[in-house]
């Protein structure tokens, strides 16, 4: 069953000059890149984005984190993208979590700064796809 999921390159991965990496991953991976964009995002909507996270305590670093610079925000499609992509990004601790030949694993180091974020439900993709590509809709 074909879907899509809403993927970042956070500003981290700019950064870094991972962004080439990554999606080079992407697509040996498998997934077609569906949509692609490069942007600074606003506070507004990096908390909607991060919604679920609103009463956590790393959420004003978070926050101050992912609206620091440009990120590259895209959309993936494939047969269970939101699992394949979550596979390839690796556990959100770099160290502790992600297995090594992910992207966290080998290329980061500290569990904020992670490089990657992925979708994790089809209602996830879907409100987040609509909140960093409303023209989509
Ligand atoms: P993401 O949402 O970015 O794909 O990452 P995830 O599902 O693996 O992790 P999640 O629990 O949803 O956390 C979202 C992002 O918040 C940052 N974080 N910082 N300082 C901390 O303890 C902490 N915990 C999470 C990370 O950037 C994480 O990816
Ligand atoms: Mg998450």
């Amino acid at each position: 069953m074909t879907e899509r999921t809403l993927v970042l390159i956070k500003p981290d991965g700019v950064a870094r000059k991972f962004v080439g990496e990554i999606l080079g991953r992407v697509e040996r991976k498998g997934l077609d890149i569906v949509a692609l964009k490069m942007l600074t995002v606003s506070e507004e909507d990096a908390t909607q984005h991060y919604a679920e996270h609103a009463e956590k305590s790393f959420f004003p670093e978070l926050l101050e984190f992912i609206t620091s610079g440009p990120l590259v925000a895209a959309v993936l499609e494939g047969p269970r993208a939101i699992a394949a992509f979550r596979q390839i990004a690796g556990g959100t601790d770099p160290v502790a979590k992600a297995v090594p030949g992910t992207i966290r694993a080998d290329l980061a180091l500290d569990g904020q700064q992670n490089l990657v974020h992925g979708s994790d439900s089809p209602e996830s993709a879907a409100r987040e796809i609509a909140i960093w590509f409303p023209e989509l809709r």
